[in-house]
């Protein structure tokens, strides 16, 4: 994460007067997942497998199910899920619990699963290999004494993500397994080996391996409802492996072999795709006309057919947005709108005005935003924004990261995570105020969805009033009728006022 150069200034739209004038206007609208939310009480949790409706991911009985959680780390050099030395996964899994979050984005690296192939070592070598002796053991006590009766030093790496994956369960969370990296540590610049297939370290077969592995492991998981197939694809720069061409044709004919080989090891799983770019551009495959090929991609035919067997609900897309090096900040939430849009959030449909209607609609999730947690930054326009947009279209999402510190990071060693949503030692919110004032409020509008019924079938050519989105039930999203009665009157004066401050710049 943080680390790219995505040249989302080029996809500014020209004009969006009107749509200006709308989004100021069309408040975001209520939200009411009642019609269907006696039945999910009644279900039995989770209620998988999950699959998908046009662009929701609903449980088995059709309610739709908006993730609305929090990144939680196990990729990094020790390859353990952070903060156990200073919380127990108990205490921990409550503290997301009580925001009413209700995922958990767990990363790990290929790395792990390469060595419980070959030979596995328990967490006291995981501690010592990274930590050294002194510090491993010294971490490693810690850890079994916030973890008495669970936890011993002959314990695996797999056993402890276990470990988190069954509390969560217990309270009733869902898993969504992330591959991060092949060979672990703190992710993603281009240099690091881990950008692209063939890099240095990112042996396309260990992927593979590893990705299918953890999908299989996975099903005595019973809240394990997607997994990711990589985190953030980058061109690689300076690599000294045997890269592939960094093209969409490469992405799409590797995204393929790994989704086939986790459907195959785990066919319940919902599959996500992220896209190039740091996974700031998935708009090829959003955009992608019928039998012509991926936009910019050379050859490759984006078919959901040729996902066999679960291409028609079983695909979800994720995409990063990040403030790192996007050069000059967004001005107001409709050029976020418009960048989360172009970057393939138009796949929810109610895209931007000047943004192209997708043809193809998926669920899109954003599986990585954050900022630094101190009381002021969420307030920022691309956050309060990027918050803003995640509530008023109903889209998943999980906030990077959830723990204020690392057991190592780039070599040192109890790294501190400003943007952590807890304190360094996990005890508490760092910033109780974007707590209250923007994760909390965000987490009620994306569950407001949840429960709702996704429609039947896909709603292709939707008319022009939006009505076919209010009769079929459960979830009321913000229609274009909504917009268009917010626009008629005010649209003039939008159109003036735009207009002068375009005049005056
Ligand atoms: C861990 O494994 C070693 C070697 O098998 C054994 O000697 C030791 O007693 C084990 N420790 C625990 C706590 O079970
Ligand atoms: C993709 O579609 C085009 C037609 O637009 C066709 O000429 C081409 O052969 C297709 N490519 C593949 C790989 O199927
Ligand atoms: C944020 O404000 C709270 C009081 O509301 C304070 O306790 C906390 O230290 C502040 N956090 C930061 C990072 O400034
Ligand atoms: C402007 C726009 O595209 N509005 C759509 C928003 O989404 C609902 C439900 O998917 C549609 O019915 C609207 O037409």
């Amino acid at each position: 994460m943080r680390w790219s150069l995505p040249n989302l200034a080029s996809r500014l739209a020209a004009s969006f007067a009107l749509w200006s004038a709308a989004a100021l206007l069309a408040a975001p609208t209520a939200v009411a997942g009642a019609a269907n939310t006696a039945a999910a009480a009644a279900a039995p949790w989770p209620n998988g497998p999950f699959v998908t409706s046009d662009r929701w991911m609903t449980d088995k009985s059709g309610n739709i199910v908006t993730y609305a959680g929090v990144n939680w780390p196990g990729h990094v050099d020790v390859m353990i899920p952070e903060g156990l030395q200073y919380q127990s996964i108990t205490s921990i899994v409550s503290k997301i619990k009580s925001l009413g979050m209700n995922a958990v984005r767990l990363t790990f690296a290929i790395e792990m699963i390469d060595q419980i192939t070959h030979k596995d070592i328990p967490i006291s070598k995981a501690f010592t290999d990274a930590l050294g002796q002194e510090n491993g053991m010294a971490v490693l006590q810690k850890v079994l004494k916030n973890h008495q009766g669970l936890f011993d030093e002959n314990t695996t790496r797999l056993q402890v993500f276990d470990a988190v994956a069954a509390e969560c369960a217990k309270q009733q969370i869902y898993v969504h397994l992330d591959n991060h990296v092949s060979k672990a540590g703190w992710c993603c610049n281009p240099f690091d080996g881990n950008s692209w297939f063939g890099d240095r370290y990112f042996s396309v077969d260990n992927w593979k391996r590893g990705v299918a592995y953890m999908a299989n492991h996975g099903k005595n998981w019973p809240n394990l409802m997607s997994i990711a197939l990589r985190n953030e694809l980058r061109g690689p720069i300076l690599s000294s492996g045997k890269p592939e061409p960094y093209t969409w044709d490469t992405w799409y004919s590797r995204m393929r072999e790994g989704a086939d080989d986790v459907f195959k090891a785990n066919p319940d799983l919902l599959i996500f795709l992220s896209g190039l770019d740091s996974d700031t551009n998935i708009g090829p495959v959003v955009n992608q006309q019928p039998g012509k090929p991926l936009a910019g991609g050379g050859g490759a035919n984006f078919s959901r057919a040729d996902f066999r067997g679960y291409g028609d609900d079983k695909l979800v897309l994720e995409l990063h947005y990040y403030d790192i090096l996007h050069g000059s900040k967004p001005r107001d939430c409709d050029q976020v709108g418009r960048e989360l849009d172009n970057a393939g959030f138009s796949a929810l449909g109610n895209a931007s005005a000047g943004v192209a209607e997708a043809t193809n609609r998926f669920p899109v999730l954003l599986t990585e935003f954050g900022f630094p947690q101190d009381n002021s930054t969420y307030t920022q326009t691309i956050h309060r924004c990027t918050e803003q947009f995640l509530a008023d279209r109903q889209a998943g999402w999980t906030i990077w990261p959830l723990g204020g510190s690392y057991y190592i990071r780039e070599d040192k060693q109890d790294y501190d995570e400003p943007w952590g949503l807890l304190t360094h030692d996990w005890s508490d919110w760092r910033s109780p105020e974007h707590i209250q004032n923007g994760l909390r409020p965000l987490i009620k509008a994306s569950q407001a969805a949840s429960g709702g019924r996704a429609p039947a079938a896909p709603a292709k050519d939707q008319d022009q009033d939006g009505g076919d989105g209010k009769e079929n039930g459960g979830v009321q999203r913000r229609s274009a009728s909504s917009m268009g009665f917010s626009i008629a009157p005010l649209g003039l004066w939008a159109a003036m006022t735009y207009g002068i401050v375009a005049l005056g710049l």
